[in-house]
């Protein structure tokens, strides 16, 4: 197998575009595409500071590097969900990405604007932990923007993230989901951040590959919460569809794109106010976010607040974090030179 671009011996071959590359022709193909994304779907521009938020995973950690390596003003945001180990590593892994190239990193933790941890959120709440989770990250990436003067926020939601979203949200004729998916969000109040996909064209497999061509350490495993997750039946579903047609995934999406989502968007006449607490946008008169923080204080006790603050496992500590979402790895998709 050989290189499209140099002829020399590919490393990697992407079926969906019927063609192959060496390591140094992938790195510059997958940039074109992501910083090609950038421009035509008019994310932001270079005058623009750019707050990407980074989970220390293969995609949020590429999306990274191809912004900075592309001259965009960046920083990282990292969400300290307080998960036990698989947070800790994460945050390790952001923080060591960020000091090798002298960017600047936020930290905001979910137990200092929650009042708990993701893990005692749930315990407190009996709310799906990937609901209060979600719920928390968009808040604090919407606040950290705006508090920081940023007017957009990059996240690493790759193909595969968006054509299972894509998927979920049309076996339940979600019509408020499949109006908001879209690879920008824009700031439809002066108190929203700007929300943009730039990885959205790219899939998981690509992304994985330019991470590992690139050396950059990223957590192979997914957090522990995820075990079971429907998002993960409906990806590898969407899986053994490429597997037999290549191409389906981003057809998939970018046919939805095209075709059908403006039959979605006018059915969402949604009023923005603001919360009565703490400013942030909200269709009610207190934000979802304060809601649940209320319901966290209540479900607790002072002491089990403080344990909560400092990430001791409140009743049981969760699986082990191993390969729970796929045992994809890259290093075993690229073939030896
Ligand atoms: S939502 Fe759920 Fe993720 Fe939060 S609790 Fe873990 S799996 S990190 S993308
Ligand atoms: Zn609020």
């Amino acid at each position: 197998m050989k290189c499209r671009k140099c002829g020399g011996r590919a490393v990697l071959e992407l079926r969906r575009h019927n063609t192959a590359f060496c390591g140094p022709d992938f790195v510059t193909f997958f940039r074109h595409h992501v910083l090609e994304t950038v421009r035509r779907w008019r994310m932001f521009t270079t005058d623009e500071s750019v707050l990407v938020a980074v989970s220390g995973g293969k995609d949020s950690l590429a999306l990274w590097d191809v912004l900075h390596e592309g001259g965009y003003r960046t920083t990282g945001l990292y969400i300290d969900l307080g998960i036990f180990d698989y947070s800790r590593a994460s945050k390790a892994r952001c923080e060591a990405f960020a000091a090798e190239r002298g960017l600047p990193l936020r930290v905001v933790a979910v137990a200092e604007e929650m009042g708990a941890a993701i893990p005692a959120v749930r315990d407190a709440t009996r709310r799906p932990t990937c609901s209060a989770c979600g719920l928390s990250k968009r808040y604090i990436m919407n606040r950290a923007a705006l508090e920081g003067g940023f007017p957009v926020v990059a996240t690493g939601h790759n193909l595969d993230d968006e054509a299972a979203t894509l998927f979920g949200s049309t076996l339940r004729w979600d019509e408020s989901a499949l109006a908001r998916q879209m690879p920008v969000l824009g700031a439809t109040h002066a108190k929203l951040a700007r929300r943009v996909k730039p990885l959205f064209r790219m899939s998981e497999r690509e992304t994985a590959a330019y991470a590992f061509l690139r050396g950059i350490d990223y957590i192979v495993e997914e957090c522990p919460f995820a075990r079971g997750a429907t998002s993960i039946m409906h990806k590898e579903l969407l899986n053994r569809l490429e597997d037999t047609s290549p191409g389906s995934k981003a057809m998939f999406l970018q046919g939805f794109l095209d075709k059908a989502r403006g039959l979605f968007q006018e059915r969402e006449p949604v009023v923005l106010m603001e919360c009565v607490r703490c400013g942030q946008t909200t269709t009610g008169e207190i934000c979802a976010f304060c809601k649940l923080r209320d319901q966290v204080k209540r479900a607790m006790r002072p002491t089990e607040r403080t344990a909560a603050a400092v990430d001791l496992p409140s009743t049981e500590d969760p699986p082990s974090a191993r390969g729970l979402i796929s045992d994809f790895h890259a290093a075993s998709e690229i073939h030896a030179p």
